[in-house]
């Protein structure tokens, strides 16, 4: 059975502890590797690594520096496939889900930085004929870089590849549910000649060695990618050191629908939204607001569109909504769906998990489930619950959705269904999401801030913002 390994100043090692934990393939239930249950040792080793090798990294010509991302780039691009079955068996996800979106998604995020690095600029200031000003935007020393598992190298890598362009080097720890990818992708960075140290990548738990990270003094900057719970207690670690933090959590997205929407649109893109990648994205629409005039036609319709998704073999072309990522996440969302039943919920469909014969009868599989019946307050349109499980919830008019919509504590993204575009710009005004998509979802613009409000996080990614992040500035103001 394969055993991963840790990548550390520019080579593959085992943990020093030589202790491992058990990788599943979700689809089929049960063990189909190992990776290193790395502790603090192995952090300590990665971030002396990142250390020694800032200086020749940070100093590089930035030229130099596209280049080599460039080439990795590259490298994803030729093994496309591979990383994408590599991603669908560690993650559960269709297949042609992982070769549509998370493979050319991780290429695309080190292109994107490849190059903006190149074009990275910061600004002057003249005072009044007396003083001028200059900012110097800096690389600020070794990154933490801390990803979940949901879109595991389309984030691993949308987290390192600014961080990298801007200078810095790197400690980086892949969910341990799913390492798979950013360990191939280790390889790659072999072959590409990235520089030993400039990326270090630490496998193991969150509570161990992602802990590790966050706590050692020479880590000034960390990115995080994950749970709410887990970016408090991450923010409670690092904030008392004065670590700057970057934070992108979860949501609870509401998916607004009005009676002047394109219907047959909405409802093929609320399709998406809902059960895309099993629900399992942090800007899935899990609330689904219809105004009352259209109500009934567009539960009857969606519904139907639901039951018409194949839950099966991620490996299968026909296959629309794979495995769930873990038997404790498949728990999790059982519980919502038993939590539904008792606030007094009506399972429209879906509602229990689903045996698929065959190589998958022991796999984590949950119906596509859509649910009504529900307030707007209950626990159920209130939490997470991050997968293939959407509410459908009527309202007559504009104000009172703005209120059902923004009544929870996150505010990560919102979708708005209309035709009236005084409506569009006077709604996305009112709605508390640091994203929202008009009638589209999950339309992606790299050079676009990226992140949430509330308990959906702190700062922001994406284009400036993160090379902005991952720099120190300065002002120096010279009397002429
Ligand atoms: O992710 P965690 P989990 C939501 C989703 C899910 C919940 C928890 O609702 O049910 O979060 O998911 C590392 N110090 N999202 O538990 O714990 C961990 O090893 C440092 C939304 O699977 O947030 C992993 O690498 N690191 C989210 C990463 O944090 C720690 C996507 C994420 O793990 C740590 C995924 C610690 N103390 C889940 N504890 C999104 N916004 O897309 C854990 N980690």
């Amino acid at each position: 059975m394969q055993k991963l390994k840790n990548y550390i100043n520019g080579e593959l090692v085992e943990p020093i502890s030589d202790t491992y934990l058990d990788n599943f393939n979700p689809a089929e239930g049960k063990v189909y590797s190992h990776i290193p249950d790395s502790g603090e040792t192995d952090v300590l080793a990665a971030v002396e690594a990142a250390q020694a090798a800032f200086e020749e990294w940070s100093t590089l010509p930035i030229q130099r520096r596209s280049d080599i991302m460039l080439k990795i780039a590259d490298l994803v691009d030729r093994d496309h496939d591979k990383l994408a079955m590599a991603e669908s068996i560690d993650n559960g996800k269709p297949l042609k889900l992982a070769k549509r979106v998370d493979i050319p998604r991780a290429s695309a995020n080190m292109r994107f930085y490849a190059t903006a690095l190149l074009h990275f600029a910061s600004e002057s200031h003249q005072t009044d004929g007396e003083a001028i000003n200059y900012t110097l935007r800096k690389p600020i020393g070794v990154a933490g870089c801390i990803s979940p598992w949901n879109l595991p190298l389309y984030l691993f890598t949308w987290k390192i590849a600014p961080a990298l362009a801007a200078g810095n080097t790197v400690v980086a720890k892949p969910s341990e549910v799913t390492p798979m990818t950013a360990y191939l992708f280790t390889e790659l960075c072999i072959e590409a000649g990235l520089p030993p140290g400039v990326l270090n990548v630490v496998h193991g738990l969150g509570t161990k060695a992602g802990q590790a990270i966050i706590e050692h003094p020479a880590v000034p900057v960390i990115s995080f990618t994950g749970g709410t719970t887990t970016g408090k207690q991450i923010a409670s670690t690092a904030a008392p050191m004065f670590k700057k933090l970057s934070l992108e959590l979860g949501g609870k997205n509401p998916n607004l629908i009005f009676a002047d929407c394109d219907f047959e649109q909405a409802l093929k893109t609320s399709l998406q939204s809902s059960f895309a990648n099993q629900g399992e994205i942090c800007l899935c629409g899990s609330r689904i607001f219809i105004e009352q005039d259209i109500y009934e036609k567009f539960k009857t319709a969606f519904v139907e569109k639901a039951k018409a998704l194949t839950v099966g073999d991620p490996l299968e072309e026909g296959t629309n909504i794979g495995a769930i990522v873990s038997g404790t996440h498949k728990e999790k969302i059982l519980s919502y769906i038993r939590l539904a039943r008792e606030e007094g919920g009506n399972i429209l469909t879906g509602g229990e998990q689903v045996t698929v014969p065959g190589r998958c009868e022991n796999g984590y599989f949950i119906a596509p489930t859509v649910i009504d019946g529900l307030d707007h307050k209950c626990r159920v349109n209130q939490e997470e619950i991050f997968g293939p499980v959407v509410t459908l919830i009527p309202f007559k008019h504009e104000d009172e959705v703005i209120e059902y919509a923004n009544s929870t504590a996150y505010g990560l993204s919102a979708t708005l269904w209309t035709e009236n575009l005084k409506r569009a710009h006077r709604v996305a005004d009112q709605l508390k999401s640091g994203i929202i998509w008009v009638n589209c979802w999950l339309l992606r613009d790299l050079r676009t801030p990226f992140g949430g409000m509330k308990q959906s996080g702190i700062g922001r990614e994406g284009g400036w913002e993160a090379l902005r992040f991952f720099t120190g500035s300065k002002n120096v103001c010279i009397k002429l």
